[in-house]
């Protein structure tokens, strides 16, 4: 696999990309490491698998494909070396099994298609261009639908064969109770995520459609939306002590709409403050804010 530091030059991310999120999927045209053209989408997540990939297809048909461009997708969802595409969370995508997703687009768009993890496309983008360059030991944790994780050692990501490394959301809290889709017990996802923080409020009788809802409550003062909102961020909080022990992490870079949003990184780094000095690693936002796997899933390096 090719070392990240020979790639550091924006300029060589160029072409159409797709990010496919449990909420939303994003597509841009990248002509020298910026965005020149972004189109957005709902994702459906009950939809069948050749209905995602119709969406995929549909978006990039719509930024106009042309012979030369070249196409890379970024998934939630594991991506083994093979280019098959599987969710973990299967309450996220739920027809999501076994697809050879890397074959199937190759097929279909006549050419070399690199597909991978969105949030290890984020690491890499934010180690390329965003708040993770000049770092050796980086992760990027997303904070949206669910919570994912890229992570960057030597300067080159962390890839496995079956695509499971880095899917920090699926490890354990010391504040989760429930079972997540996974299938796993008291998950980081099942407490901290856009779509647990949505569930949690609901389960306490607040009719709110989804986290953006919760967190807008809480930016507007309503207590019991701020105290799920600070849950969530002293369980990532937590997942970011535990990764630094594992890993020696030099930087985390955090993102997703959650992990974005107005004022959670603060209480993130609030709940650091529990943490003894070694533990806590440099906490920044992402740089690239929401096109960190657009970007980073251009590279040749996965
Ligand atoms: P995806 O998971 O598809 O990559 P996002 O990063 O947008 O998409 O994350 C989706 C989650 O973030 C949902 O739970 C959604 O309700 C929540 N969300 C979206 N926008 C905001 C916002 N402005 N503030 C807080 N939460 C948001
Ligand atoms: C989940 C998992 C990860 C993904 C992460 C963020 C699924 C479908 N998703 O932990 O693969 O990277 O969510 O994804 O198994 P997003 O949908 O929140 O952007």
């Amino acid at each position: 696999m090719p070392n990240l530091n020979k790639l550091q030059n924006p300029e060589q991310l160029n072409g159409l990309s797709v990010d496919f999120g449990g909420t939303k999927i994003s597509a841009a045209r990248v002509v020298r490491g910026q965005i020149a053209d972004y189109l957005e989408s709902k994702t459906d997540g009950g939809a069948a698998i050749d209905s995602q990939i119709a969406q995929i297809i549909n978006l990039l048909d719509r930024l106009g494909i042309t012979a030369n461009d070249k196409i890379a997708v970024a998934l939630a969802g594991r991506v083994t070396k093979q280019g098959v595409w599987q969710a973990v969370n299967s309450k996220t995508l739920s027809d999501i099994g076994n697809v050879p997703l890397k074959q199937i687009l190759e097929n279909k768009l006549s050419r070399p298609v690199n597909i991978q993890n969105d949030a290890t496309a984020a690491v890499v983008g934010e180690y390329i261009l965003g708040a993770a360059k000049g770092y050796d030991r980086a992760a990027f944790i997303t904070i949206s639908t669910g919570v994912g994780g890229g992570i960057i050692l030597g300067g080159r990501p962390m890839i496995s064969e079956t695509g499971l490394a880095g899917h920090i959301g699926f490890t354990t809290s010391r504040s989760a109770t429930e079972i997540c889709g996974s299938g796993r017990q008291k998950t980081v996802e099942s407490v901290a995520s856009g779509n647990a923080i949505a569930a949690i409020a609901q389960k306490n009788g607040h009719a709110v459609k989804d986290g953006k809802a919760v967190f807008e409550a809480h930016l507007a003062g309503e207590v019991w939306a701020t105290k799920i909102i600070t849950s969530s961020a002293e369980v990532i909080s937590e997942l970011c002590a535990n990764l630094t022990s594992i890993l020696g992490l030099d930087i985390i870079t955090i993102g997703g709409s959650v992990g974005l949003a107005e004022g959670y990184l603060a209480l993130v780094q609030q709940a650091q403050k529990q943490e003894p000095e070694i533990f806590r690693p440099k906490l920044v936002k992402a740089e690239l804010g929401r096109n960190a796997a657009l970007l980073g899933i251009l590279a040749d390096v996965y």
